[in-house]
């Protein structure tokens, strides 16, 4: 997002230009880009459906509903997850709540019928119509959303508050389960009426409250899947269809150097084997794969110490001279990265250092002719915690 005194954040709406504007104008300055409020972008707007109705659905199976309610002097929220049903509405107190159902667009079609308004988007684009009612003080807190999201006040009003710094810090409070912001300082706070839509690219911190009165906001959200959910799929979808034959080759294999070791030549190979692997970091693939390798065909995996050992006991041991036996299950490698060194064990990395992760693959059963270092310390009693090493006299 980017901040500028030539693109006005308020503008008027018409019913010609719910937005504002032209869709190309509003796609040009503002999508993606920057928030807008648009007042009056549907006069005497009327909602599609009314607040019993909604409670209704929010009864319904199959219906994704949340009923959240805020003790404002102790700060604690509380999120009914759904299903709802009339006894929860009737616990409700008279103020600081909101009851927040998602999809309704696939309920109702006079709720379907506002996207309408928002054709000017690929229709792929659209997620859902998300419907809130809410009495005075109802919210959900500040939070951040991931995609674009139009707020359409559709009875009552509601206080509005965004920030549009780029730079507001965006740590959540882990003592609720609503992503909500430890921080929130706002730029901007309005209040919308019956009609009002904001208009929120994604990332902005923004907090609405129900104000006065019964309050209900029409949200209507985008998708826009993270580059790690594409990843997933396209990768799931290139490995069904790529032949069995094409394999993880190496006829240019040298005798192994050190023991275990995923080097330069076999990070080459998986370039040349992987169709999109060229497009990541060396040290990515070589993460990836070390996992990857020491998981793959596994049978069986040990099972982590219901006890673990303490690293006072693991040291006792040790300067008893203890060997360390390896589980016969576990299956080991290591890679050098830029500037670390990594040891994969049924796919899981550990960092290590080269020499102790080359001992731990060449021996079954480890002798160390020396006193471990902290960190190899660390390292062993951490395999031993997860089943991978056996400490034996
Ligand atoms: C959102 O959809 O991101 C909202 O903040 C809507 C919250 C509400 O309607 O209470």
């Amino acid at each position: 997002m980017t901040k500028s005194a030539s693109f006005p954040i308020e503008v008027r709406g018409s019913a010609v230009q719910p937005l504002g504007m032209s869709p190309a104008r509003f796609l040009r300055d503002y999508w993606q880009k920057r928030p807008l409020l648009i007042r009056h972008a549907f006069a005497d707007f009327q909602p599609p459906l009314q607040p019993d109705d909604l409670a209704g659905l929010a009864c319904e199976e199959g219906v994704l509903a949340r009923l959240i309610v805020h003790d404002e002097k102790r700060d604690r929220w509380n999120v009914n997850p759904g299903p709802l049903s009339e006894a929860d509405f009737a616990r409700t107190p008279s103020t600081n709540w909101t009851l927040l159902v998602q999809d309704v667009d696939k309920w109702d079609a006079d709720v379907a019928a506002l996207l309408q308004h928002f054709d000017f988007l690929p229709s792929w684009r659209v997620d859902d119509v998300m419907v809130s009612y809410a009495e005075p003080g109802g919210g959900v807190g500040a939070h951040v959303d991931q995609y674009d999201v139009f707020l359409l006040q559709g009875l009552g009003q509601r206080h509005w508050a965004i920030s549009d710094d780029l730079m507001a810090p965006k740590e959540f409070r882990h003592d609720v389960e609503l992503k909500q912001l430890t921080r929130f300082e706002p730029t901007h706070e309005w209040l919308l009426e019956a009609g009002d839509m904001l208009y929120l690219p994604p990332g902005v911190p923004h907090d609405g409250v129900a104000f006065g009165g019964p309050c209900m906001t029409f949200s209507i959200g985008m998708r826009a899947p993270s580059q790690a959910e594409l990843t997933g799929d396209l990768a799931d979808h290139i490995a069904e269809h790529l032949p069995e034959e094409l394999r993880y080759a190496d006829p240019d294999l040298k005798p192994a150097k050190a023991a275990g070791e995923i080097d330069r030549a076999a990070i080459d190979r998986l370039k040349t084997a992987l169709p999109f692997a060229a497009a990541l970091s060396d040290d990515m693939l070589r993460d990836w794969f070390g996992c990857f390798i020491t998981r793959y065909r596994n049978a069986q995996v040990p099972a982590p110490l219901e006890k673990p050992l303490t690293d006072a006991a693991l040291a006792k041991q040790l300067d008893a001279g203890a060997q360390l036996l390896r589980h016969p299950w576990s299956r080991l490698a290591w890679s050098r990265g830029k500037s670390s060194c990594t040891l994969y064990v049924s796919g899981q990395a550990y960092p290590a250092t080269p020499a102790l992760a080359q001992q731990l693959c060449e021996q079954r059963a480890l002798s160390l002719s020396r006193k471990p270092t902290a960190s190899e310390r660390a390292l062993l009693l951490a395999l031993v915690n997860d089943g991978h090493l056996l400490p034996r006299k």
